[in-house]
């Protein structure tokens, strides 16, 4: 299998230029969606197992405890359109608890992550209608046409990947959810802010799979751009930034040196950063606020235990029910 197939409606000559853009600028940037190549993926699924990386169980165990709950909030035959390819369990959950759902939409960037999904959901839902879309949820979502009109459409959007956009990118996102129906829900996991320690250690795993995550993503350059960066002359490190709420992970440059990528050079001096991914944290508050600049309100919320994750149920602010 190969996760980076990307479907052919989205382009995939910006890797280089956004990769070359990011480099150029006095604090280098490397975009965190480049992240998931099949290497990166697999690395990804292993963080997910690390005792220190938190969110995934969390999640996953409010979808256990509240699943049903959520399915009652959203109401029976709706469209589920989930953003990702909808592997994961907890998917499932939300599925198995959905009354009549009317469709399935997996939303996703690669051909490839797609027919897996459907392969898998396939077996587990032989009667549910499950119709993919290989698109990229950074431009404009649009439902299968035979669904555009369907009254009820509920998206889905785990994980907390809207921490990985900065303010105005998410209000943007949530706006382009707003707009793939009249009538559509969004349910979504954000990670809450909590004691910073336990933030770092999610981050800087002590096996020291999240520094091969992010390494990877040089490698992947190396491979794909044909460029020369040495994986020992960078380090991973990830901060939490108080100030603005967010993890930021970073590759050190061990060294002064210069890297070739694509037949341009990149200067680096001993100890610059190349910034990879921001993750935000949120208190419900302030992902309410943030919700709010899109149009939507908060009609409901679960949470675990330890208060360290949320999925919220949010509608159209000018809904009239
Ligand atoms: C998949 C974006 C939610 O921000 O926690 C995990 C990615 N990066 N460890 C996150 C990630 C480092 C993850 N998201």
């Amino acid at each position: 299998m190969s996760s980076t197939a990307i479907c052919d409606n989205v382009s995939t000559s910006s890797f280089l230029t956004d990769v070359l853009r990011g480099l150029s600028q006095t604090e280098k940037t490397l975009p965190s969606k480049y992240f998931y190549d099949e290497a990166g993926s697999r690395l990804f699924e292993n963080i997910c197992e690390l005792d220190e990386y938190y969110p995934t169980r969390t999640e996953l165990s409010i979808m256990q405890r509240h699943a049903q709950e959520m399915s009652d909030a959203i109401g029976p035959d709706h469209v589920v359109l989930e953003l990702g390819s909808g592997s994961s369990l907890k998917t499932q959950l939300l599925l198995k608890a959905m009354q009549r759902p009317a469709a399935y939409v997996p939303f996703d960037i690669s051909q490839s992550a797609l027919n897996e999904a459907v392969a898998r959901l396939e077996q587990d839902f032989p009667s549910l209608n499950i119709a993919p879309v290989c698109g990229d949820f950074m431009s404009e979502i649009q439902l299968p046409s035979k669904l555009a009109e369907y009254r009820g459409v509920v998206t889905y959007f785990p994980g907390s990947t809207i921490g990985n956009l900065n303010h105005k990118n998410a209000i943007a996102l949530l706006e382009r959810i707003r707009r793939v129906n009249a009538e559509s829900d969004l349910l979504i996991g954000i990670d809450l802010e909590k004691d910073r320690q336990i933030l770092l250690d999610a981050y800087n795993d002590s096996e020291g799979v999240t520094a091969a995550f992010n390494l990877n993503l040089i490698k992947r350059i190396n491979n794909e751009l044909n460029a020369d960066f040495d994986l020992n002359q960078f380090q991973h490190r990830a901060i939490y930034n108080e100030q603005a709420h967010r993890i930021e992970m970073q590759l050190v440059s061990q060294v002064q040196q210069r890297v070739t990528i694509g037949g341009q050079v990149i200067e680096f001096e001993a100890n610059e950063t190349i910034c990879t991914e921001h993750s935000h944290k949120y208190t419900i508050e302030r992902f309410e606020e943030l919700a709010a600049e899109a149009g939507f309100k908060v009609a409901n919320s679960w949470v675990d235990e330890k208060d360290w994750f949320a999925v919220l149920l949010l509608t159209p602010a000018d809904a009239t029910s």
